[in-house]
């Protein structure tokens, strides 16, 4: 019989010696070929210590994994309706997005907030919304996740008491809460206060669920925004963990036996196109979280457990050829149950762009219908285990991952680390290594670096009507306002102050406050009175960009253009790049910085979550010739418009000011009759971003 040096001849006769081997972003070296020899470790059987093949014995020949997709827009009644649309159809579980305005802490009245309202997500005000949002819902028998992280204690208040209202025992409220603040100060941004204060909560939150709502999952440790914000495979997974840890920790701290509550902390990760590599990525976390829980003194083996969500990648989506996003969801999606996810969210084709429509959510959620019901793919358990390709890959992303979470655990854990911020340092550094090997075709994305359409058909999407969204959020919180026993209200949210300065348990607090009536934005101040806001500017990574594009000749171009226009101007071309409104996705910003600083613009980035007044402020104090302007959460057309009417009024309508990021073509004429001179949606390529830059400055730049 042939053996591996045979296979090894033929092989490299096959291709006359070219080198077979795949680099991964994660320095992982692929082999063209994987054989017994390469399994080290057995992966033991499904059910069983250390979970690799799966968390249960019977997986989805029992029961298949939840098909759970991630909605809320507009008002509640209009995403109550978009829900029992879709359960009907054949979704099994609920996932609410709030909007930013929520996220925030803010009530639809705050003046910070006018552009965000419904936009991204639905307003949620108050408890009434809350009832509205589950109406005809019963809320102890729909698992129902949300998504919520900086205002988390008004918003599982407001869902305990709908609850309570509807009547439903908290022990019965059946469902998962983000609650995962560390990733927020690393890549997500979502934030409200300090980072201890922010800690405390999650502690509060193990406290009261494990006590009063047992069936609850109690956090959903987020990896997803790592590997959205442009973590690799390895990273994701290290931090997570590590995040995962740090709660544990935490928890533990506070008093709490950690197998009294360990047993309801889940997992969220990020699913992306390098599909084994993800198949292996969700056996890799069970591993690890086996290892550590064990390492931190669990005993049950439901602590030890790593239940996840999993989401198709939103950054793998691209505007251009859109259909094509169907195709990339549908491989995701194989990769997630394959790697034995679960519950899953499948993304919808226009998401790069837009809110989903009716259609494309419907062919999101047939996606995993089809998987589940026409391909026979459920009926055997962990169908990759034994592959030796894959059981090579898990060991080795456990091994690497390993190695980061112990040089967190080294330098005093993940708390510690965030506040340090290499892991997010590490993170866009990866992310810009990404967008260069994307600009320069080393990274094939079809339909955009290549095999790009000559015409795009425009694609209906669906848009929010903030402005009348707004109007009547506002009406509704004055009506709870004027109805609410105020004396009772305000003697709850004094309470809630009081038990935050103390150690009173803030959800038990604002469960009490939310039964008065109190709104979101008033439990959020109750609190901040006492923690604080806490706020950021970003410091993109310098170099990266610059090092990928050495030596290239387009790129030459453009750093041959800085040079001219610094000459002329006696200074380097200055930009703002300005983050307006609550939308904290700042990956996109973070790259156009980095890379524009490295092609020797000077660039100063502006704080996150902005009003157009603050942006515009700052970008006559630093005198810049351009605003690029960032916006993913569908503010643009309020937001960026505003800004442009503002320096103009100061007296500068000679600044240019370009906008980039989730930016619907529909909306692409309205822009620009505000005065935008430059749009650039997702795929764009920055070095050609810059070299358009370089001609509303007035050079004459080669095509
Ligand atoms: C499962 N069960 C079985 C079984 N499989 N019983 C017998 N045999 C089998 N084979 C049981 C389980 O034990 C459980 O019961 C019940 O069935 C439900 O199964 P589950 O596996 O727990 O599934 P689910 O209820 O769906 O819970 C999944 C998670 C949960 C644990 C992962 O936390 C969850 O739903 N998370 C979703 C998070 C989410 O939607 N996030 C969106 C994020 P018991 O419970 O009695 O044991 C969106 C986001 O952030 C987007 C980006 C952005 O906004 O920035």
């Amino acid at each position: 019989m042939a053996d591996i040096n045979d296979w090894q001849a033929l092989a490299t006769k096959e291709v006359k010696g070219r080198d077979l081997n795949w680099q991964t972003p994660e320095g992982i070296t692929v082999k063209p070929l994987y054989t017994a020899d390469d399994v080290s470790v057995d992966p033991g059987l499904p059910g069983f210590a250390p979970f690799t093949r799966g968390v249960r014995a019977s997986m989805y020949a029992g029961r298949p994994w939840t098909i759970r997709q991630y909605a809320g827009f507009s008002t509640a009644e209009e995403s109550n309706a978009f829900y029992r649309r879709n359960l009907a159809a054949g979704q099994k579980g609920l996932s609410v997005a709030f909007d930013l305005a929520t996220h925030r802490g803010y009530d639809s009245d705050h003046p910070r907030v006018v552009g965000d309202v419904g936009k991204a997500g639905v307003a949620i005000d108050s408890v009434e919304d809350m009832k509205i949002l589950f109406d005809g819902i019963p809320l102890d028998q729909m698992s129902v996740s949300m998504t919520m992280n900086g205002a988390v204690i008004p918003i599982l208040a407001f869902f305990i008491v709908a609850g309570e209202e509807q009547g439903v025992d908290r022990k019965l409220l059946d469902g998962t809460i983000q609650n995962d603040i560390l990733k927020e100060f690393m890549v997500r941004n979502t934030y409200i206060y300090p980072p201890e204060p922010s800690m405390r909560i999650i502690s509060d939150i193990f406290g009261y669920t494990s006590r009063e709502m047992p069936k609850f999952n109690s956090i959903s440790i987020s990896g997803y925004h790592m590997q959205e914000a442009g973590a690799t495979q390895v990273q994701e997974l290290a931090f997570t963990i590590a995040d995962g840890m740090e709660y544990v920790k935490y928890g533990v701290a506070s008093g709490l036996d950690i197998d009294k509550f360990a047993g309801r902390l889940s997992f969220f990760f990020a699913i992306g196109m390098n599909f084994f590599m993800e198949v292996a990525k969700l056996r890799a976390a069970r591993v690890l979280w086996h290892r550590v829980m064990t390492k931190l003194g669990a005993k049950d083996e439901r602590s030890k457990m790593l239940r996840t969500h999993c989401q198709t990648s939103g950054v793998s989506l691209q505007e251009q050829d859109p259909y094509n996003n169907v195709i990339r969801t549908t491989i995701e999606a194989m990769a997630a149950m394959l790697g034995g996810t679960q519950s899953l969210h499948t993304n919808a084709l226009d998401e790069a762009i837009a809110l989903p429509t009716d259609f494309s959510a419907r062919i999101a959620r047939n996606t995993q219908i089809i998987i589940q019901e026409e391909t026979g793919m459920c009926n055997v358990v962990d169908p990759l285990g034994g592959s030796y390709y894959i059981e090579s890959l898990t060991q080795n992303l456990v091994d690497r991952a390993w190695e980061i979470i112990e040089r967190v655990e080294s330098e005093g854990g993940m708390a510690k680390a965030v506040a340090a911020g290499w892991p997010k340092a590490m993170i866009e550094e990866a992310a810009a290594g990404r967008q260069a090997r994307v600009d320069r075709g080393e990274d094939v994305i079809v339909g955009v670096n290549k095999y790009r359409l000559a015409n795009e058909d425009l694609l209906e999407t669906l848009e929010v009507d903030n402005v009348a969204v707004r109007e009547g959020q506002i009406a509704r919180i004055k009506a709870v306002k004027a109805s609410r026993d105020e004396g009772k209200c305000q003697a709850a949210l004094a309470a809630l102050t009081e038990g935050a300065r103390g150690n009173g348990n803030l959800l038990e607090l604002a469960v009490e406050a939310a039964r008065h009536r109190a709104t979101l934005g008033e439990i959020s101040d109750a609190m901040e009175a006492v923690f604080g806001r806490h706020g950021t500017v970003p410091t993109p990574v310098k170099g990266v960009y610059g090092a990928a594009y050495a030596g290239d000749s387009r790129y030459q171009q453009v750093l041959d253009g800085v040079a001219a226009v610094t000459r002329r101007l006696d200074r380097a071309p200055r930009m703002l790049v300005a983050k307006m409104g609550q939308d904290g996705h700042d990956r996109g910003a973070n790259v156009i910085a980095s890379a524009f600083t490295d092609m020797g613009f000077d660039v100063t980035s502006g704080p996150l979550f902005q009003t157009p007044e603050e942006a515009c402020k700052l970008a006559l104090e630093k005198d810049v010739d351009a605003v690029g302007a960032s916006s993913l959460a569908a503010g643009h057309k309020t937001l960026i418009p505003a800004l442009i009417g503002l320096l103009r009024e100061a007296g500068r309508p000679d600044i240019k000011v370009v906008a980039g990021g989730v930016i619907p073509p529909q909306d692409y004429d309205y822009l620009r009759e505000a005065g935008v001179q430059g749009i650039y949606g997702p795929g764009s390529n920055v070095v050609e971003c810059a070299a358009d830059m370089l001609r509303l400055l007035g050079h004459n730049m080669p095509p």
